[in-house]
């Protein structure tokens, strides 16, 4: 089967395709989870899948099955997939390249009649990216049991729109029950989002894991006053016990080398009005680090210096962490399939730590898991900018090819 090769036109003109709904003005793509967009995106890649004659199911998270019948359709399937929900300025391959390159896999084994023994599924988890309703991962969250269905659909974004009520109105609101059902293995290729590739000149990540996470909603209260007439010694200024505690995400990020990673990305300031005095301030804190012990020391030195910054000057504060992601090891063998794939296919290829969370950080709870990882521009993602090379993508997913029919086809 090793002279099977992907169809790399086909892969890019499906991307592009895909790119084309939720099209920013600089070339990325604005397509956040649960809106009329992502059910476009969503309808789209079902119309693929069955018109390659895949049966297809939504759970009742809105994750999507697409499933292609194997010779031996009572084993527990092979499994591939991502997410299509992108950031607000997002790119066209975060999450899409895993999705559609599963497409491309069935369409490829399609045009090859070859009849797999087990079933092949791709999947699409809803909400990867956690912009919209935080955190991020919830639909593979969920489906290995971390949240409830109740506490995922009672999620509510910026507006107060719930999961729930947002998966029934796009129609993604589905009755096969989440989780529990059993996975042979399950592999997602993925843009690699770092330098790391490009600046080694290898074509793939054979990924061994990822780095663990920690998020924090911080909120820091001080008193709304006039501008003018309030002294500056008598001030409760939330603005700046905030800005200060900003300062002291990205000191604990560099003291933490090598390794950590430490940002603020959300920040709302009330009343944001320029001649009052800022009476409260909530960000967000995103820790990552691939070591447990010091994701928790990162976490400790928040807590403690924090609250010193702000009870030095009248203003109160509250951390709340949303969301904890332990570093996680992939399964050896999926990474053997992964490493087989690439070396038949002759490509250059390292292994590789995730610097950011994918849902195969989840369902490697439930199943043998591994990523494959390509190059994009620069290492930049999460950027309208995001780039990658359709040979770079056509290679990785051949490797996904592989290391499916590696699982897929074994006695
Ligand atoms: O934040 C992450 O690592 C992923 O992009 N959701
Ligand atoms: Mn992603
Ligand atoms: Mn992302």
């Amino acid at each position: 089967m090793r002279n099977l090769r992907i169809n790399q036109d086909r892969l890019w003109d499906s991307l592009m395709e895909m790119a084309r709904i939720g099209a920013t003005e600089k070339g990325g793509v604005n397509r956040q989870a649960l809106t009329d967009l992502d059910r476009e995106g969503r309808d789209l890649f079902v119309s693929w899948c069955e018109a390659q004659g895949c049966s297809v199911r939504v759970d009742t998270m809105g994750n999507i099955f697409a499933r292609r019948a194997g010779t031996d359709d009572g084993l527990a399937p092979v499994m591939t997939g991502s997410h299509l929900d992108t950031q607000p300025t997002g790119g066209k391959y975060d999450g899409v390249y895993g999705v559609l390159a599963g497409l491309e896999v069935i369409r490829t084994l399609n045009d090859m009649g070859h009849a797999t023994r087990r079933p092949v599924e791709v999947a699409v988890w809803t909400n990867e990216e956690g912009c919209r309703f935080a955190p991020a991962m919830v639909g593979s969250s969920a489906y290995v049991g971390k949240f409830s269905l109740e506490e995922a659909h009672a999620i509510r974004d910026g507006e107060g729109k719930s999961m729930g009520e947002e998966l029934e109105r796009i129609g993604y609101l589905g009755d096969l029950p989440l989780g529990g059902r059993e996975i042979a293995a399950f592999f997602e290729a993925h843009i690699e989002q770092g330098p790391i590739l490009e600046a080694e000149r290898k074509t793939i990540g054979i990924v061994r894991g990822a780095q663990g996470q920690r998020w924090f909603d911080v909120t820091v209260t001080g008193q709304e006053a006039h501008a003018g007439p309030t002294p500056m010694a008598i001030r409760r200024d939330a603005l700046v016990g905030a800005s200060r505690i900003v300062d002291l995400v990205n000191r604990i990020g560099h003291d933490f080398q090598p390794g950590a990673c430490a940002t603020v990305g959300q920040f709302v300031v009330a009343p944001n009005s320029r001649n009052t005095i800022p009476g409260r301030v909530v960000f967000s804190v995103d820790f990552r680090h691939p070591e447990e012990e010091r994701l928790s020391e990162m976490k400790a030195r928040l807590l403690a210096e924090a609250e010193a910054i702000t009870g030095g000057i009248g203003l109160d504060l509250e951390i709340d962490e949303i969301w904890h992601q332990p570093p996680i090891v992939f399964d050896e063998a999926c990474v053997a399939a992964v490493a087989k794939g690439a070396e038949v296919s002759g490509l250059s290829a390292m292994r590789i730590t995730s610097g950011a969370g994918h849902d195969a950080c989840n369902i490697c709870e439930v199943a043998p898991t591994a990523m494959i990882f390509v190059p994009c521009e620069d290492g930049i993602s999460h950027n309208e900018a995001e780039e990658a090379t359709a040979e770079d993508l056509a290679a990785g997913c051949d490797v996904l090819l592989g290391a499916i029919l590696d699982r897929a086809d074994a006695p």
